[in-house]
């Protein structure tokens, strides 16, 4: 299983660790997307762990530290949440483009997906180990297995949210995707899913949690996801330095047409996605056709879902010639994307929320 389940059409950016993501053209066909076209981001090698084998532990800052089994988690309730995942390196591609960024995979727009996750409330699980909820617990960190190369010094894969955060009705231990258990490079037999947060905080093949009064000083949490200033040498960034990500900041992109294409003239078709974390909805999205000078407001797809993306339509006629689209989106607290990735360019390249904007040239 060389590829992960993952169909042909993903654009591949590293086959060791795995890393790819779905062309836009396909991204945009479902609003849960299949596990075939979910993106997938690896630090390390994608370990195989044993359902009968593994095993919880939930231990610092509470009262009943707990070990559970699969079966033991899945006598919590069972809840389902459809949400979407989006990588902090999502579209890092337009930054490359400002300025380099060795060692970072240049993601399009497809860093970012929507699946069902059935699991545990993590909230459940802290209350059945006797949640301590004294000053000292401010953190749940999460451990797994996979050692990462990448990490100063290497290390397995880790990282933590606020207590708070951990504590929100819709963050899961999830054991199953779009209702089928989770595979093996999605995080089998359970992975934390953190809705609202950057996709690096939902650590898959999870295996420990800890209370603690501090984030986690894993590596990933410590040291990478943070946006270090734009003079800063990121090799020579320490823990603790820069701005560490967590909720996800207003975001789209357009899916199709994609950049470059050609399209005949009359009714063209542009639909994308829209998408904002933390405690923020989307609550509108805006289209243009003509560089930026004018704008028309995007159809929005279904809204039910509060952690999932929004799907975007709309039908423009455009004449002969070529035409510079792009998409801008606002949240409920009346933010909007900056325009230029040069603004918000950073060494590692991180959180391009940037108008996107795509070419295409229409025949007369
Ligand atoms: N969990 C572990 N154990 N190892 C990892 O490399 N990558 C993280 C997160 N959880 C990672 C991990 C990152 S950066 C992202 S964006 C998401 O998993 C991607 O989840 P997916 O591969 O299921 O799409
Ligand atoms: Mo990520």
């Amino acid at each position: 299983m060389t590829s992960w389940g993952k169909r042909d059409e993903m654009i591949v950016h590293e086959r060791d660790p795995f890393n790819a993501e779905a062309p836009p053209g396909v991204l945009v066909e479902e609003f849960v997307t299949p596990v075939s076209t979910f993106y997938s981001r690896n630090h390390g090698p994608i370990p195989e762990l044993d359902p009968d084998a593994w095993s919880l532990r939930v231990d610092g800052a509470v009262s009943r530290p707990l070990t559970l089994t699969l079966a033991q988690l899945q006598a919590f309730d069972h809840v389902t949440v459809t949400a979407t995942l989006q990588c902090a390196g999502n579209r890092r591609a337009d930054l490359i483009k400002v300025q380099d960024i060795p060692g970072e995979d240049p993601w399009g727009r497809g860093a970012t997906s929507t699946a069902e996750w059935t699991g545990a409330r993590l909230g459940d699980v802290l209350d059945a180990a006797g949640l301590d909820p004294a000053p000292g617990a401010g953190h749940v960190a999460f451990d797994a297995p996979d050692v990462s190369q990448l990490a100063d010094p290497p290390q397995p894969y880790g990282g933590s949210v606020p207590l708070a955060k951990a504590r929100g009705p819709e963050v899961l231990l999830a054991w199953a995707m779009n209702g089928a258990p989770l595979t093996q490079a999605h995080g089998a037999p359970v992975r934390v899913v953190v809705p609202g947060y950057i996709g690096a905080r939902s650590v898959k093949w999870v295996q420990r949690l800890t209370v603690q009064p501090e984030p986690s000083d894993n590596y990933f949490q410590a040291t990478a996801y943070r946006i270090v200033p734009p003079d800063v040498d990121p090799t020579q960034a320490g823990p603790g330095d820069g701005i560490s990500l967590g909720p996800v900041v207003v975001n789209a992109a357009i899916l199709a047409p994609f950049d470059g294409s050609r399209l005949p003239a009359g009714r063209t078709d542009i639909s994308g996605y829209a998408y904002v974390g933390g405690d923020r909805t989307v609550a509108r999205v805006d289209l243009s056709t003509d560089g930026g000078s004018t704008w028309v407001q995007a159809d929005l797809g279904r809204r039910t879902d509060r952690w999932a993306w929004t799907l975007w339509s709309t039908s423009v006629d455009l004449a002969g010639g070529p035409h510079t689209l792009l998409v801008r989106a606002w949240d409920d607290a009346g933010a909007q994307q900056p325009e230029s990735p040069a603004s918000l360019w950073n060494p590692k390249g991180y959180a391009n929320t940037s108008w996107d904007r795509v070419e295409i040239v229409v025949d007369a």
